[in-house]
């Protein structure tokens, strides 16, 4: 049993359906997934930054900036959590 004092347990529900922020961790493509897809979007951004991409949703391992450490935290998450 979770009390407020405690960190909040990290589940894959949490990530299914925030209840806000409007976006899911790591769907840095916006099709409401988390794949490949949005791994390969990430380094497509990574090499050329015009292309659009959920930032928000890129910071993986949420710190202040999007680059190739969120890529790698995707890339675990997904090793982790199927696909
Ligand atoms: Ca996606
Ligand atoms: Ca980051």
């Amino acid at each position: 049993m979770w009390f407020l004092d405690d960190p909040v347990p990290f589940t894959i529900g949490d990530w299914v359906t925030p209840p806000d922020p409007q976006f899911i961790l790591g769907d840095v493509n916006n099709d409401n997934e988390v794949n490949i897809a949005d791994v390969t979007t990430l380094v497509d951004y990574l090499l050329d930054n015009s292309i659009e991409i959920n930032m928000e949703a890129a910071n993986m391992n949420g710190d202040d900036e999007v680059n190739i450490a969120d890529v790698t935290a995707i890339i675990d998450y997904l090793l982790t959590h199927g696909e």
